[in-house]
């Protein structure tokens, strides 16, 4: 399917201003929230491109969370956000994948909307020059109360209450992805001029595509009916429609983007040692998720569409299927167990 690049010159500001006047309740808010966002994206995205030449790889010497440990440009980024969202009054709160709890708006500061990010996916990438990226995800504070404290349960809202999300990739060029309901844009980043041009307007995912992308090192941890499916994938076809080809970079930013333009299908699925899955639902799955469903494409752990997934926690993680919708359709088949190749020779040969 031939991605259809943008023939306007638009920058993602004049972008924002055009898709203003769109919204029922525009307020000029959002857009400001989003402008922000983008200078934090800017600054990230310079210490990005030159981490070699700047003393900013490697680790910090400290851990998140979950013990992992972090690196400095993942606590820069961090940082960056945090400072660059605060000052704006937009938000009521804000949580990252990087930061032990939310961080709640004072009243003098406190706006209408919540952020949820993952400064830096990726990062066991950093230090070998290979794609990173930037998560985030919006959404509107059910009741607008600027004299009282925003709760946890107003942070725990399902995937299909974001107002917007978006991706940043720091690639080989640093293109930005993000949707606010309307179908899916993608801005690519010119560092002479620090702007970001609109490249592909309403970008759609394919029906089907030819690649698959998961850490085929945890197979024997997977679920039989996952194997089967895999090798499905693998197991050439009279139509030529498979074998499909593996891609797995580690940074699902980067897998989805490939999964986004060229179609297919990405898992980061449950393994014996992993109940959940490794991904986040609140930092990763539900804005990807939003993305790739804005793009005519499917998002489920499984079973559940990702998006209609109610939060208990903020760290939370879940098993994540995406891509075009007939791999993902295909692929619950299997986990249901009512795929007809399931029944048939090759497969009981496994
Ligand atoms: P594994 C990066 O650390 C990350 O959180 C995702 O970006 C990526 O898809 C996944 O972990 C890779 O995990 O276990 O395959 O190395």
């Amino acid at each position: 399917m031939a991605i259809v690049t943008a023939q306007r010159l638009v920058t993602i500001e004049r972008h924002i201003a055009e898709q203003e006047h769109l919204h029922p309740h525009a307020t000029g808010e959002f857009s400001r929230l989003l402008r922000d966002l983008l200078l934090a994206i800017r600054l990230i995205a310079r210490e990005v491109s030159r981490a070699g030449l700047t003393d900013i790889l490697g680790l910090t010497g400290t851990t998140n969370i979950y013990g992992e440990a972090v690196r400095k440009l993942d606590s820069y980024a961090n940082e960056v956000i945090i400072r660059a969202m605060e000052p704006g009054g937009h938000l009521c709160a804000m949580a990252s994948e990087e930061s032990a709890g939310p961080i709640i708006l004072p009243p003098e500061r406190r706006g209408k909307y919540i952020l949820l990010f993952d400064p830096l996916d990726g990062s066991t990438n950093i230090d070998v020059n290979v794609t990173i990226g930037t998560i985030f995800s919006i959404y509107r504070r059910p009741v607008e109360d600027t004299s009282r404290e925003p709760s946890i349960e107003e942070l725990l809202q399902p995937g299909c209450r974001q107002v917007a999300a978006g991706y940043v990739c720091y690639g080989s060029s640093i293109t930005l992805v993000y949707s606010t309901g309307r179908g899916v844009d993608v801005f690519t980043y010119d560092p002479t001029l620090g702007e970001f041009f609109l490249t592909v307007e309403q970008l759609r995912i394919p029906r089907r595509g030819k690649q698959y992308s998961i850490n085929e090192g945890n197979a024997l941890r997977w679920d039989p009916r996952l194997q089967q499916y895999i090798q499905y994938l693998k197991t050439p076809s009279g139509d030529g429609s498979r074998p499909y080809a593996l891609r797995y970079i580690g940074t699902a930013v980067a897998d989805v983007h490939r999964v986004l333009h060229y179609g297919g299908i990405f898992m980061y699925p449950a393994d014996s040692a992993n109940p959940n899955g490794k991904l986040r639902l609140l930092y990763e799955a539900n804005p990807l998720a939003y993305l790739v469903e804005q793009a005519g494409g499917r998002a489920s752990d499984g079973t559940r569409p990702i998006l209609s997934i109610q939060p208990h926690s903020l760290d939370q993680r879940v098993p994540l299927f995406l891509g075009s919708p007939e791999d993902v359709a295909e692929a619950e088949a299997f986990l249901r167990g009512e795929h007809p190749w399931q029944r048939s020779a090759a497969a009981t040969a496994l």
